[in-house]
């Protein structure tokens, strides 16, 4: 990798209307703030950072009425993944891997609907989270969007959906034959019914602590990705983190995953050389102390870092190989 640059954009999605709390809409501009373009740019490989800034959206007069039975939001939703999917389609298609700063959740189907359409559908997803988020809005008990991504995104379930409209632009191409759940621990029921019916790759906290967090990334890419030639989409769900680790999350749970294993992860997976999108999602600087909040951004920007090649065994001085005499 290192003598050719790696190119990156950013881009922003305050959007919070997937979920009830307030908040979470400003996980971009304080990871931001607390420095992410700066710690990319300390990262040894060369590294061509462009900021794409934040997506707006409006909502089309003739969306503005539509309603779909237990989808909160329904208009934005659907007004805003439009816009999301256009902007990581484009920043994807320039050769730039698209780092998407979340936002809650259900900006998932913008995000992987634009790598699917930039790649010519060559993408499998990595969706890192305590959550399955593979609700319809038949088996949803909260009617909140961010916990029916993955639903939306499956041809599997294609059919379990009612008519969407303003969702035209999202054909339903992504098999979950070519997705990986990595730190599972809270799925509902019906998820868990989808999860065994379709033999969907899903890997809990149990497995990790099976096999340890090296090998269940290999058989995750194994079984998704088994020839190495697909484009690689991670969505990682800041509350996968264990709540020590990311207390500043609107579903903070006990039992997850360490930062280490976090980390672990996105390195390995950026050795791969394949890593073409990742969301960073959930992180809400309105709950927890100041230092909760600090905590969860900094793990938030500790798994971007690894994602871009960030060495944790620290960098040599460049063009220097003794010490200063004096
Ligand atoms: N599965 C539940 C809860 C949930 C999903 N994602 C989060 N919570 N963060 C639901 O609402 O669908
Ligand atoms: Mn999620
Ligand atoms: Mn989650």
């Amino acid at each position: 990798h290192s003598d050719q640059s790696l190119k990156v954009g950013v881009l922003g999605v305050p959007f919070d209307k997937g979920q009830a709390k307030k908040g979470v809409g400003n996980g971009p501009e304080f990871i931001r703030k607390k420095g992410l373009l700066e710690r990319i740019a300390e990262i040894e490989q060369k590294i061509d950072v462009k900021d794409y800034g934040d997506v707006s959206y409006k909502i089309p007069d003739e969306l503005q009425k539509e309603i779909v039975p237990n989808m909160k939001a329904y208009a934005d939703i659907a007004a805003c993944n439009f816009e999301v999917s256009k902007m990581v389609e484009d920043i994807i298609k320039t050769g730039r891997i698209c780092i998407t700063l979340g936002g809650d959740h259900s900006l998932g189907v913008g995000t992987v609907d634009g790598h699917i359409k930039a790649k010519n559908e060559n993408v499998c997803v990595i969706w890192v989270d305590a959550h399955a988020d593979l609700n319809t809005n038949k088996t949803s008990s909260t009617g909140n969007v961010h916990g029916m991504p993955m639903a939306l995104l499956a041809t599997e379930l294609s059919d379990y959906w009612p008519y969407l409209p303003g969702m035209d632009w999202q054909k339903p191409v992504l098999s979950l034959r070519d997705v990986a759940y990595i730190g599972l621990r809270s799925v509902d029921t019906y998820e868990r019914l989808v999860i065994d019916k379709l033999g969907i790759n899903a890997f809990g906290m149990e497995d990790i602590e099976n096999f340890g967090i090296n090998t269940i990334v290999e058989m995750a890419l194994n079984k998704i990705d088994p020839a190495g030639e697909k484009s690689i989409h991670v969505s990682f769900d800041i509350d996968s983190l264990d709540s020590l680790e990311a207390p500043s999350t609107g579903t903070a749970l006990r039992g997850g995953m360490t930062l280490r294993e976090g980390i672990q992860l996105m390195e390995i997976l950026y050795r791969t050389g394949r890593l073409g999108a990742l969301d960073l999602v959930e992180v809400n600087p309105s709950i927890g102390t100041e230092t909760e909040v600090n905590r969860t951004i900094d793990a938030a920007i500790h798994v971007i870092m690894a994602a871009l090649g960030h060495c944790r065994r620290g960098i040599r001085p460049k063009n220097v190989h003794t010490l200063p005499l004096q």
